[in-house]
């Protein structure tokens, strides 16, 4: 599978703004945020996009999940609320071909998001 520029983050190749760590995941600040605080969390497994995610990826997939939740509550917006998305293949906006949930915060979100 070809690597992406998370995989250097993973890594430690290239630096980032790291937020959480574990054997499992990464959350790090987006590099070009679209709210107020916006950051991804990833799986280190090598994941293209969503249609790549099989059976045994559900554990690591939820987990991107319970370690949003954790830093919600760490970082104090978890009840005022946010947006846990991720975008898949060109229709969905994906630019980096390895799963990322994106969490966003500290604005009002709006819907339909396009
Ligand atoms: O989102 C890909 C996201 O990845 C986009 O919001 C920018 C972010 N990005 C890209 N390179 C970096 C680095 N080096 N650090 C932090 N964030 C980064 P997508 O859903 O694929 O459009």
């Amino acid at each position: 599978m070809a690597e992406t520029i998370f995989d250097k983050i993973i890594d430690k190749s290239i630096p980032a703004d790291i937020l959480y760590e574990d054997d499992k995941a990464l959350a790090f600040k987006d590099i070009n945020p679209q709210a107020p605080i916006h950051f991804l969390v990833i799986p280190k497994k090598q994941i293209a996009t969503i249609n790549d995610i099989s059976e045994e990826d559900e554990a690591v997939v939820g987990h991107l999940y319970t370690v949003a939740a954790k830093l919600a509550h760490e970082m104090g917006f978890a009840e005022e609320g946010y947006r846990a998305v991720m975008n898949c293949n060109e229709f969905g906006g994906q630019t980096v071909y390895h799963i990322h949930l994106h969490v966003l915060a500290g604005k009002m979100m709006g819907w339909p998001p396009y």
